[in-house]
């Protein structure tokens, strides 16, 4: 083995000098040389990847460069490509995202495996190019750490190495005289190198789950009582329908939208809440301070701006948290600001009318969701939840800075990227049973779905079968004017085609509109609307 390496590496020092020779002249290249180029810098690519993975796990997960491209990608992108990407793939965008990289990352090293040996060193500078981009990507990202460039460092010097050594093994075998023995080497070096890459990748993964010692940090948390508890929830509140949402959503079935590739994994140990701005002083509340502040309860309805009518990014949970209002009053909020930009530890930020956080309303800084601490990835340990606006406006997770401000001074994450300023929640309601599409059988049946417009309340929901007369729905317990409320209607369901619309009536004494609008900028609304077959 010694041996053979020796003699491989005089081969090699002998042909570079030939290759050199050749490189004043054209390359004559069959289609196989290019395919075994192109080889060379996938494989250059995988090692490079999975051991700047590795490192990045060890050191800074949050450097990791997936992490970093996706992230900056997902900043950069414009709306109507988050629409596109939520409408497609669901809360699968993520993983979409992910095997989008790695395909365009795989072209572009492919590309540079060719051109390397086409002219030594133009596929280096692309491969060390994209690990110098991914070092540049983790330095700029918010809340970078000390180590954030080394990932993309790693990623650069491997690729270029990898690159480099794998092209001269193949400057031996080029031409239409291949050496059979240097071929099957190549191949050899080739395979071993991606190998070494996965398997980089994969002790990378262990290792980023070794690390997760938060998750046992919030397990062993105990959440304390709430001073204010919420009131159990009027049993008539559940409808307990096949098909129908429950009225409160389990935490494994919330709905989770946000920005970040990599859940932030905040220690509440090193976690503390900064309210600055146009205020009488700074307050700055550590989690010990916090825990000990008197925690009221409620139930609070969540909605995405970037639901569809008849969508699913909605749910209902009983937050445990301490009244932004208290904390506010504490800084002293002076009289011409009119907004809170409240901050992520990752740099998303939402702007929050100040009246929303300092009314009557329950706004809080939640700790607790259905009576656990909050799971991480909707904001552990610490998050934002307002009743009556849409999440990207209010509900920040892992947050840790409140600046009181004026809406003519600072702008939330996504107001830039074309969504509106405020965004108070519509007035809608949806229609779970029968699903859309469904075969059912004909006889007494039940129509039923959910209705909201949080802090507002509902009054009513109608029904309409076919473009007949509207006729109310039976409306459930609300909660409260906070949360959602389930409705049902007994339907003698004939054979043939039908088309099932509801609206829902608000407590002001609004109907819901007919008109269909997209999400953006500021909500879909619309009248739900389901086919269904009766047999
Ligand atoms: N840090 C952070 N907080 C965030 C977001 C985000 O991207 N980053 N997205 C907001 C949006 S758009 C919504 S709809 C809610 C969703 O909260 P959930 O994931 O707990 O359901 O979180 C909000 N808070
Ligand atoms: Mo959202």
């Amino acid at each position: 083995m010694g041996n053979s390496d020796e003699t491989g590496a005089n081969g090699a020092g002998t042909t570079r000098r030939g290759y050199s020779r050749m490189m004043t002249h054209a390359i004559r290249t069959t289609r196989g040389d290019r395919l075994r180029s192109a080889a060379a810098g996938l494989s250059a690519a995988v090692v490079a990847v999975g051991l700047a993975e590795l490192v990045a796990a060890v050191v800074e997960p949050s450097a990791s460069p997936f992490a970093v491209i996706g992230s900056g990608l997902i900043d950069l992108a414009p709306s109507w490509a988050k629409d596109t990407a939520i409408a497609l793939f669901g809360t699968g965008d993520k993983a979409a995202l992910i095997t989008g990289i790695a395909l365009v990352l795989a072209a572009l090293a492919a590309a540079a495996g060719i051109l390397e040996s086409w002219r030594s060193g133009v596929g280096a500078v692309i491969v060390g190019g994209l690990g110098a981009l991914t070092l540049v990507a983790a330095m700029i990202r918010p809340g970078a750490g000390p180590f954030a460039w080394l990932p993309g460092l790693v990623a650069a010097v491997v690729a270029v190495v990898a690159l480099r050594l794998l092209t001269r093994r193949l400057r031996p075998i080029a031409g239409f005289a291949p050496d059979h023995e240097d071929r099957r080497r190549f191949l050899l070096w080739t395979a071993g190198t991606a190998a070494a890459g996965l398997i980089a990748l994969a002790v990378g993964n262990v290792a980023r789950g070794a690390t997760r010692s938060i998750d046992a940090v919030r397990e062993a948390l105990h959440l304390p009582k709430a001073a204010a508890p919420a009131a159990a929830v009027p049993s008539a509140a559940e409808l307990a329908i096949p098909g129908l949402a429950p009225v409160v959503t389990p935490n494994t079935d919330f709905y989770r939208i946000d920005t970040a590739l990599i859940v932030p994994r905040v220690d509440p140990a090193d976690w503390s809440l900064r309210i600055h701005g146009m205020v009488d002083h700074e307050v700055t509340v550590t989690w010990d301070e916090l825990l000990a502040l008197p925690m009221t309860e409620s139930f609070v309805t969540l909605a995405c701006v970037s639901n569809e009518v008849g969508g699913s990014l909605i749910g209902n949970a009983r937050w445990l948290g301490h009244p932004v209002r208290e904390l506010l009053a504490r800084a002293g909020v002076r009289s011409d600001a009119d907004m809170v930009l409240s901050t992520s530890i990752d740099g998303f930020t939402a702007s929050t009318p100040l009246e929303a956080l300092t009314d009557d309303r329950d706004a809080l800084l939640a700790i607790g969701m259905n009576g656990e601490p909050l799971p991480i990835e909707h904001g552990f340990p610490v998050r934002m939840v307002v009743p009556g606006l849409y999440g990207y406006v209010s509900a920040t997770k892992w947050v840790t800075e409140l600046e009181v401000t004026r809406f003519d001074r600072a702008m939330g994450y996504w107001t830039p990227r074309g969504w509106s300023d405020h965004g108070p929640i519509k007035l809608q309601s949806r229609i779970d049973v029968p699903r859309g599409g469904r075969v059912i059988e004909a006889g007494d049946s039940v129509i039923a779905g959910m209705a909201w417009q949080q802090h507002v309340g509902i009054a009513g929901v109608e029904v309409r079968v076919d473009g007949g007369p509207w006729r109310s729905a039976d409306l459930a317990a609300p909660i409260s004017a906070d949360t959602w409320v389930q409705w049902s209607m007994p339907w003698a369901a004939e054979s043939g085609s039908h088309t099932i619309e509801c609206r829902a009536l608000s407590v002001d004494g609004d109907t819901q509109v007919e008109q269909q609008a997209p999400p953006a900028p500021d909500g879909a609304q619309g009248w739900h609307r389901v086919d269904v077959t009766v047999d």
